[in-house]
Order: structure tokens, then sequence, then C-alpha cells
């Protein structure tokens, strides 16, 4: 942020020394605004929102739902990313499917632009492609991911 490593509004929640989030330091997690917009659905990383509507659906249709809302499915690029993810899943008790999949070449998971996943979170022996039909990614309440058909219904959580 400009602020330095201090960390500011909307500096995306770089971490300074103190290790705490831009927004952490501002105590914007706090704020009333933060609160209410985020109760119980949502969990703001950064300059990323997470948000579920509680709509349950397979793959496709959980990708053009956030896609048609100008947004796209939850994609957590780093551990604080993927606890919120885990938070909404725990606090709802549903697993969701990430904007991540093999469909295109088995074995290496991408993200919804087809780029190389920079980030994974497998509970141990995943992915595993069970049945030879796994190509999404669910996460569990521990925050582990595993594969699991595209067929699933399961919690649409998207990113904005
Ligand atoms: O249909 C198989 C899935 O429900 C899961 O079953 C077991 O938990 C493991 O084999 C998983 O890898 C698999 O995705
Ligand atoms: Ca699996």
């Amino acid at each position: 942020g400009s602020q330095g490593d201090k960390g500011s509004i909307g500096d995306k929640g770089t971490k300074g020394d103190s290790g705490l989030s831009g927004n952490q330091q501002n105590n914007l997690e706090l704020s009333p605004y933060f609160l209410a917009l985020t109760f119980p659905n949502g969990k703001i990383v950064g300059d990323k929102i997470f948000m579920t509507s509680g709509y349950e659906g397979n793959f496709d249709d959980l990708k053009k739902k956030c896609m048609q809302a100008g947004g796209q499915l939850a994609s957590p690029r780093n551990n604080e990313e993927n606890a919120a993810v885990q938070q909404i899943v725990f606090t709802h008790d549903k697993s969701v499917f990430l904007g991540i999949n093999d469909i295109q070449t088995e074995g290496k998971f991408t993200y919804l632009d087809g780029k190389p996943i920079v980030y994974s979170n497998w509970q141990p022996g995943e992915p595993n492609n069970d049945k030879g039909i796994e190509d999404c990614v669910q996460v569990f309440s521990t925050g582990k991911w595993n594969d699991k058909s595209c067929d699933e219904r399961l919690l649409i959580l998207c990113e904005f």
C-alpha cells in the first residue's frame, strides 16, 4: 500500500512487520460495515470478497451463477484466502466447488482461465480421480481439498 509495510485501506491486505493485514491494522474487519455486509455468508480478504447465496448446484450451474453475478467461482490463491473459504464452508456445514478443475487435461489442475494453479491444499491422498470421474475440486470444513465429480451438487461460493 501507499503507507509502505504498515498497511492501508484497500492495500489488498498485504502483511507488514506486525503480521497483520492492512484491513486488520485499520480495524476494518471489526467495523459495522464489514460485519453487516459479510454476515453470515461472506468474508473479505484484502480486496477479494467471497460470498455465498446459499444456492446449491453442480459445477456448471455454480460457475454460471457466479459469472452472471459478475464474479467467478471461489479460487483461493493462498492460505489466507483458503481460510476464508473454509470458514464459509464450516459456517454452512456444506462443501463448495472451487473455480479449479482438470477437465482439460487429467491431473493438471487449472483456474477457469486455463492457467495452472499457484496454490493448493489437498487432503492427503488427493487428488485421486476416484473411479476416473473426478475433475472438480471441493473444499471440506477442514479447509482441505478433494477432487470430486463435477456432477455433485454443492454450495455456491463466488468471489468478487
Ligand atoms: O465418490 C467418491 C468420493 O465421494 C470420495 O470418496 C472418498 O472420500 C475418497 O475416495 C475421495 O477421493 C473421493 O473423492
Ligand atoms: Ca477424490
